[in-house]
């Protein structure tokens, strides 16, 4: 449906609804999560850096919304938005974020080392292109098991330049495992176009293993939701490997300390971005447009988030910070 349609005209349901404001929600809570993280490390309160994944939501919300809650997830250093689209819950993730106990890796991993089993989130990885063995041995242990599971693998456009992908897209297809891999591609390898470090084309890299892949608007989250569903269902009914790639933009700077961006992109092609393909935007005008929902509500729904996010920030300020006796513990390498 990408042409405004009335309720009646769609013929859909409450169901229906709700998820679309769910998507929404979710949308919006990545972007002001990643606001509060902007903000404390502005204040300096919260220790190292972080890489946002605002102007990316639909990507995550799209390829989640997909997935069942017990479905596997790898992520990457711009993670955020990949744990919070599967469930994670943002005090914890603030917590981890500064070193506190109450965080998912009892503040030992930081920004980019979250994991939550809970949700099936097996975790971010600093290393580009860390977790694609991690998803693929997952979807791997998932067919041996007999479950119907399935692994998304997040990973940005750099990671096309390693080696371990291609060796485990190989086996994927070969053994006809359930892993979707979805290539993030936002443009630029920290301060890099991403032409001048790929040769070829993208999708070529799948087909020469002759999984199935597509190529997607990443700033439609309906767009993603539809190819992901796709992939994911073949996924589950045993036949193999998928390969998505969603074409979207960071907003903001490699990492948070990344403020003066001109040399390697104009404050133009930012701004082209954020006013003509913002993908909270775009939800929020087809919600509006379908009946789905009137822009009061919608406002309120941020409202409600921003309040949340606050007091999740508060929560993790006060938590305590685990116990020096501690700090050997929970570390294997
Ligand atoms: C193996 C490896 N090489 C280099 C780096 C340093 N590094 C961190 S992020 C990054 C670029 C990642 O670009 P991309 O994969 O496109 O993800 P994005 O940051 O755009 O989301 C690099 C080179 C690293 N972390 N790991």
């Amino acid at each position: 449906m990408t042409t405004a349609t009335t309720k009646r005209e769609a013929g859909r349901g409450v169901s229906s609804d709700k998820k679309w404001l769910r998507i929404y929600r979710q949308m919006v809570s990545i972007r002001l999560f990643e606001e509060q993280v902007n903000e404390l490390y502005t204040r300096a309160l919260m220790p190292g850096l972080a890489h946002l994944y605002s102007g990316e939501e639909a990507v995550a919300v799209g390829v989640c919304e997909a997935l069942r809650r017990d479905d596997y997830l790898t992520s990457t250093h711009r993670g955020h938005g990949h744990c919070l689209a599967k469930g994670a819950s943002a005090d914890r993730m603030f917590a981890e974020l500064l070193g506190k106990e109450a965080g998912y890796c009892r503040g030992k991993g930081g920004s980019m080392h979250i994991a939550d089993p809970a949700t099936g989130n097996l975790g971010a990885n600093a290393i580009v292109g860390g977790s694609v063995g991690i998803a693929t041995g997952a979807a791997f242990s998932a067919k041996r098991l007999g479950t119907d599971r399935v692994a998304a693998c997040f990973f940005g456009e750099g990671a096309l330049g390693q080696g371990s992908l291609y060796e485990v897209m190989n086996l994927a297809q070969l053994w006809k495992l359930p892993v979707i891999y979805v290539c993030e591609n936002n443009l630029y390898n920290e301060y890099t176009h991403y032409s001048e470090t790929t040769a070829g084309t993208i999708l070529g890299r799948a087909a020469a293993f002759g999984i199935e892949a597509a190529s997607v608007d990443g700033q439609d989250v309906r767009a993603v939701y539809e190819i992901a569903s796709r992939f994911v269902r073949r996924a589950r009914a045993g036949e193999g490997p998928a390969f998505l790639e969603c074409n979207t933009y960071r907003y903001s700077g490699h990492h948070v300390g990344d403020i003066n961006r001109d040399y390697y992109r104009s404050k133009q092609e930012e701004q082209h971005w954020k006013s003509e393909r913002d993908p909270i935007k775009l939800l929020a005008d087809w919600l509006i447009a379908g009946d789905y929902a009137d822009a009061p509500s919608l406002e309120r729904i941020g409202s409600e988030v921003r309040a949340e996010m606050e007091a999740a920030v508060k929560f993790a300020i006060a938590a305590p910070y685990p116990s020096v006796d501690e700090v050997g513990k929970h570390v294997y390498a």
